[in-house]
């Protein structure tokens, strides 16, 4: 069976992005692959986060993740700083990843650019990090919104780099990027992608969020001027992304929607929206309840730690061998 490895950065909730982008691809995928998921706590502390949220925000992701259908027979869930390999690899990375390739990663310039102040070292070298969370694993697909593609080519790289240097160590993996949903944009600001770290509430659902405040926001999102329901990402942004959501969500085609709608105004469209919206997290928001409640999640990370640990530890170790920081092992 082929091997799939992902992983969220909760800096904050989850968001209806995150869900359409990525963790419902991974339910969709765990069937049919040998699926490791992890909540990536480590990389969520590349921009400062308060200790108190950041705990509750991660037990919230674990939670989520198994709610929005994730199931812990089937794939394993674990947190990043749970398998202190990630972090060793990390360093590992780090050194054979040049400054002109970390130069060259989008978000990290995006950042720059807005020249916001307290960038962290860490969030520079953030895609070493990523690199050793996924060669860890030798997965054949990593599955991603659009925004990660380049770290997972960037993966590619320092891997096919590592075993010419070094012999044949990581398999080189394949981004997997949806066509449907892969990048939802804010509902306010439909040329920013829904994002969960802007601070821009409005345009983002978040998959705890309450069902009104859900229903408002898509009722209020930002459309144009045009007043025709039709495919036109260019001049008609947020009827595309509502277009987007409801496709990813309800399996309707974009162009059959917009058949139906020939006619009607863009309220009626955002009605359908809030209800297939709405609908799909209601289900969430209460499986999400019954698990907290639970208090399973503490078994599931310490079982999927050590499914997690059994292989990074064998990775880790071929790897520190052959690069010769090892004084006795050949
Ligand atoms: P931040 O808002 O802090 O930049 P994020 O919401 O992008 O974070 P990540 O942890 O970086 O969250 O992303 C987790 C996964 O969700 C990634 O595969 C990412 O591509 C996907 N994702 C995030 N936002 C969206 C979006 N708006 N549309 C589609 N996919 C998304
Ligand atoms: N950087 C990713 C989260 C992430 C990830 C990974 C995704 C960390 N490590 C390994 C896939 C594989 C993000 O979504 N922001």
């Amino acid at each position: 069976m082929k091997r799939m490895l992902s992983a969220i950065k909760p800096t904050g909730q989850l968001t209806l992005g995150n869900y359409i982008g990525a963790l419902r691809n991974f339910v969709k995928y765990q069937d049919d692959y040998e699926m490791y998921v992890f909540v990536a706590n480590l990389h969520c502390i590349t921009v400062y986060q308060d200790p108190k949220q950041l705990r509750k925000n991660l037990k919230d992701a674990v939670a989520l993740y198994i709610a929005c259908g994730l199931d812990p027979e089937k794939s394993v869930i674990f947190l990043q700083s749970d398998v202190m390999e990630h972090a060793q690899l990390g360093y590992i990375m780090a050194c054979n990843t040049y400054l002109g390739e970390l130069n060259r990663m989008t978000q990290f310039k995006d950042k720059m650019a807005k020249n916001e102040t307290g960038l962290t070292a860490g969030l520079y070298t953030y895609p070493c990090l990523m690199a050793a969370d996924i060669l860890l694993y030798d997965p054949d697909y990593v599955p991603v919104g659009d925004d990660q593609k380049q770290h997972v080519e960037l993966t590619r790289d320092i891997a096919e780099r590592f075993n010419n240097r070094y012999s044949e160590t990581f398999k080189v993996p394949e981004p997997l990027v949806s066509k449907v949903g892969k990048r939802i944009m804010s509902l306010n600001d439909p040329l920013h992608k829904m994002s969960k770290s802007e601070g821009n509430d409005k345009g983002c659902v978040y998959l705890l969020d309450d069902l009104k405040a859900v229903r408002k926001k898509i009722m209020s999102a930002v459309t144009d001027s045009v007043g025709i329901i039709q495919i036109d990402q260019e001049n008609q942004p947020g009827i595309y992304n509502l277009l987007e959501i409801h496709s990813a969500l309800s399996g309707e085609s974009k162009e059959s929607i917009c058949n139906r709608y020939q006619g009607k105004g863009y309220g009626e469209l955002k009605a359908e929206v809030a209800d297939i919206v709405c609908g799909e997290l209601e289900k969430i928001q209460s499986r999400y309840n019954e698990i907290i409640s639970s208090g399973m999640i503490d078994k599931i990370l310490e079982d999927g730690a050590n499914k997690a640990h059994y292989i990074a530890y064998k990775k880790l170790a071929k790897v520190q061998r052959k690069i010769g920081i090892e004084i006795n092992k050949k």
